[in-house]
């Protein structure tokens, strides 16, 4: 089915029939392996997206790889209408991985963050004791949780929810990184949770000041407010350690996983929760026809061991330092500021001679380094957590030649 077309043959292909939600890099992948991918034509390239966060163990990851094989020749999807045997391995295996009493396994992150609304406003009437229908759940301005009608009327970005009205009701916006902000919202006893992204990344790599996570998580204790950690970004090593939470000792009531659970091999993503949160949805409540499908326990359950195995924390957290003040040593008016963690990094890109972020990526592509603007002035740099540090130094020089070039 899959023919040998050329990059040009391929961007014109899903010009014509695709719908245009996107405008991507003119760059046409073709095969990954590792931290590298490679063009229809051949050129050769460090992935400095992976997939936003989805490709922590490298590309093709021989292992996950090989657990998908072996396990599509055997049972793919059974629907939730009947047990099956993966199913319940896995979620004995994520449980105890993470440490929580349940799983509710989902898709996509999208799909996971629903989920976690959903158990907030479920936990709120049932355990808290709100009046039917009043649960609020205050969010975070800037903050990126999907694309679902529920989610962008979260959304504080325009692009986000503009044309997509009418919105749906129950949320308290206040800013991130504001302590006295959550304080002030949670004295609401209508207030059933606070829903927040560790580093907030589509607004551009924000990292909250030291003890944020810690304080807002002390306040929602005293107020009998879930904690819930929106993950699907920050979390399974990308930051340096397993959750971005852990960097702070912080343990989310509802943790919300997806991306790099599968080793951006199939979609699946994760609600985890004790049981006097996750068991207050009862059959027939929620659920959807892939979530927790053998393929996906089989992927998730090896992507995770690869984590462990090949101590991807660790190697984000020695790597992202390398990258941090390599970086910082490229003496160039463009390059206002380096933030991140691990290896979820970004570059503030003050524009010159009207060169933007946007230019810089494409000179970067052009030098074998794909790397993706976010907002006008922004670069984020997110390559996959297998990256060796000979490569990094090499993709740092690819970074420092293209910067240099303006
Ligand atoms: C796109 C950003 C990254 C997420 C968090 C849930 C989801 C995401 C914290 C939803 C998804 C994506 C999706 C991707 C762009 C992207 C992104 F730039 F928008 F912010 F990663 F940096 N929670 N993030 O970051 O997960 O339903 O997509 O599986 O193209 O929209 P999903």
């Amino acid at each position: 089915m899959i023919k040998k077309i050329s990059s040009k043959e391929a961007m014109a292909l899903e010009d014509k029939y695709g719908a245009h939600n996107y405008h991507p890099l003119p760059v046409v992948l073709e095969r990954g392996q590792g931290a590298k991918v490679w063009d229809a034509e051949g050129k050769e390239y460090f992935d400095f997206l992976s997939a936003y966060s989805a490709v922590n163990q490298g590309h093709c990851h021989p292992r996950i790889v090989n657990a998908l094989k072996n396990q599509a020749e055997k049972l793919t999807l059974t629907s939730r209408a009947f047990f099956n045997n993966v199913l319940g391995q896995y979620e004995k295996y994520i449980t105890e991985y993470f440490g929580y009493d349940k799983v509710l396994p989902m898709n996509s992150g999208a799909e996971a963050d629903e989920t976690a609304l959903k158990l907030i406003r479920k936990w709120g009437y049932k355990v808290k004791g709100i009046e039917n229908n009043k649960a609020k759940i205050v969010v975070c301005a800037d903050n990126f949780h999907g694309r679902t009608i529920t989610i962008i009327s979260m959304s504080t970005d325009p692009q986000s929810f503009e044309g997509f009205g009418p919105y749906t009701p129950g949320f308290i916006t206040i800013p991130y990184n504001d302590i006295a902000a959550l304080e002030e919202a949670l004295k609401d006893p209508d207030v059933a949770g606070f829903l927040v992204e560790p580093i907030q990344g589509e607004a551009g790599v924000y990292v909250p000041e030291d003890g944020y996570l810690k304080k807002a998580y002390d306040l929602c204790k005293a107020n009998n407010v879930l904690f819930v950690a929106d993950e699907v970004q920050t979390g399974i090593a990308r930051t340096g350690k397993l959750l971005a939470c852990d960097h702070e000792g912080v343990r989310p009531d509802i943790l919300i996983l997806g991306k790099a659970l599968s080793g951006g091999v199939i979609p699946v993503s994760a609600v985890l929760a004790d049981d006097e949160i996750m068991l207050t949805i009862k059959p027939g409540e929620h659920g959807s026809t892939f979530g927790g499908f053998p393929l996906a326990g089989a992927v998730a359950m090896e992507a995770l061991q690869v984590v462990k195995d090949e101590n991807l924390a660790e190697r984000a957290q020695h790597l992202g330092e390398i990258f941090r003040s390599e970086i910082l040593k490229i003496d160039h008016p463009m390059i206002e500021k380096v933030r991140g963690k691990g290896l979820l990094n970004a570059v503030v890109i003050k524009p010159k001679d009207g060169k933007v972020a946007w230019d810089v990526c494409v000179k970067m592509a052009e030098n074998g380094l794909l790397a993706k603007p976010t907002h006008d002035h922004i670069i984020r740099f997110a390559p996959p957590l297998v990256i060796s540090e000979e490569e990094l130094l090499e993709a740092i020089e690819r970074i420092k030649k293209s910067i240099l070039s303006f």
